[in-house]
């Protein structure tokens, strides 16, 4: 690890920007920095600033001006969304990465975080996967362009550090779960699909819920309030190049997550496998040695998460 990873950055009064302060990320990260001694967070909704447009993300930079930017703001979706809206996907993830970096560059933003994906390494990239994997190999084609931004928007914060001296860090996570995910089965991720899909069972009596692709794909889940503790983490403790990954060091099978999901939600029933539809990565967990090196490293066990994350999918639904 190079000498200039364990600078600390102080946050005490400072004004923070949180890119994407609505979606699951973004307001975790915000629930997060509520416990530190800030000055205050700013954000704007995604009415008022669209982020795809260069001259108005550097007029809100400028007019706003935050000392740390966190960059939570992406177009997300799970393996369908992302398999049928590439262009979107690349387009809307790579234009957010370089207004955002941009803006902070022109305005002086002391330091910019950036947030990726593990879908940045090659499909076949040898498990766990380490940071050293990148762009050693051809991605995997359902969820290409999402990943080509999300490799664009690492290096621009790596050249942007050569070149301007600007601190810009980035952080690739797992797949993410959690309070406030999407539920929306076209576009959603497997957890919360799958966490939907078995609620509705239960309550309309249904003997089966049907998965996409085989199961036997893994996947490593992380819970995303560990993710927003280790944004601030690396906010205030590093400062490099090289981005980081962050995960949990542990995967599961989609068959065997399912099987957790059902037990937690109390269903009990069988799966059917539609393989029309399809597995993507065979395998996707990270190493996530660097992070545990620096000192972080995640706390919540899946079980624990999912039951907590239930729990919030039932009172959301409460109250629609
Ligand atoms: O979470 P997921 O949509 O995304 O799917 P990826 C993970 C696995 O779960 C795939 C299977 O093998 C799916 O076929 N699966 C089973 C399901 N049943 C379902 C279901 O009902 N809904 C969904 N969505 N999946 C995404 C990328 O890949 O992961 C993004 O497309 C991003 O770029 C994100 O990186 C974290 O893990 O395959």
């Amino acid at each position: 690890m190079a000498s200039d990873t364990l600078e600390a950055y102080d946050l005490t009064d400072k004004r923070i920007w949180v890119a994407g302060h609505r979606g699951m990320v973004g307001s975790a990260i915000i629930r997060r920095l509520e416990t530190e001694p800030i000055a205050d967070i700013v954000t704007a909704a995604s009415d008022e600033l669209d982020l795809r447009d260069p001259a108005a993300t550097a007029e809100f930079v400028r007019t706003t001006r935050p000392d740390v930017a966190i960059i939570a703001a992406a177009k997300v979706g799970g393996i369908e969304a992302n398999r049928s809206a590439q262009g979107e996907f690349l387009y809307d993830n790579l234009m957010i990465a370089a207004n955002t970096i941009e803006a902070s560059r022109v305005s002086g933003v002391q330091k910019v975080v950036m947030l990726g994906s593990s879908c940045i390494y090659p499909r076949d990239a040898p498990q766990p996967m380490h940071e050293d994997s990148l762009l050693t190999g051809p991605l995997e084609p359902t969820n290409e362009g999402y990943a080509i931004a999300k490799i664009a928007a690492l290096e621009l914060a790596k050249m942007y550090r050569r070149q301007y001296g600007m601190d810009a860090i980035a952080l690739m996570p797992t797949n993410l779960y959690g309070p406030g995910d999407n539920y929306d089965l076209a576009g959603s991720h497997v957890l919360p699909a799958l966490m939907r899909k078995m609620h509705e069972a239960m309550v309309n009596n249904d003997p089966t819920v049907t998965l996409w692709g085989t199961g036997a794909p893994k996947r490593e889940f992380l819970h995303v309030d560990d993710l927003a503790d280790a944004v601030v983490f690396v906010t205030k403790h590093y400062s490099g190049e090289q981005h980081l990954n962050v995960g949990t060091g542990k995967d599961i099978s989609i068959r065997d997550l399912a099987s957790l999901i059902a037990e937690v939600v109390g269903w009990s029933g069988d799966f059917d496998f539609d393989t029309s539809m399809p597995d993507g990565t065979p395998r996707k967990l990270l190493d996530v040695g660097q992070l545990e090196r620096l000192g972080w490293s995640a706390s919540t066990d899946l079980r624990h998460g999912i039951s907590q994350t239930y729990e919030s999918y039932v009172a959301g639904e409460a109250t629609d």
